[in-house]
């Protein structure tokens, strides 16, 4: 009986202890996906497709982790590591769809 009981508290440990070990980090904190989000406004889109057809290119685009677009608001919100995908790169992704797109930055339009 004694025995039974130490094996089972011995299963309860080893099961506790594989939870909390599953559950640590194994990406930077720094590494925050907010940090990432950047917006830009696209031009040329008139329907349902035109966004579809810019979320998938946006989306084939190496180190994009999501990407929202909007028809309504003209625009793009993409999730990505601003290192490992320049500005640039989703100007380039947008314009292969065949769609015009510049960065809204957060900083105020110089003049
Ligand atoms: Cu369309």
């Amino acid at each position: 009986m004694r025995f039974i009981l130490r094996s089972l508290f011995l299963a309860m440990l080893a099961a506790v202890v594989l939870a909390v070990g599953g559950c640590q980090p194994s990406v930077e904190p720094s590494a925050s996906a907010a940090a990432g989000a950047r917006e830009f406004s696209v031009q040329g889109m008139s329907c349902e497709g035109c966004v579809e057809s810019v979320t998938a290119c946006l989306k084939k685009v190496l180190g994009v982790q999501s990407a929202q677009v909007s028809l309504a608001e003209k625009k793009a919100v993409i999730v990505a590591d601003p290192v490992q995908v320049p500005d640039e790169k989703i100007v380039a992704a947008v314009k292969e769809a065949g769609y015009q797109a510049e960065p809204r930055s957060a900083a105020p339009p110089a003049r």
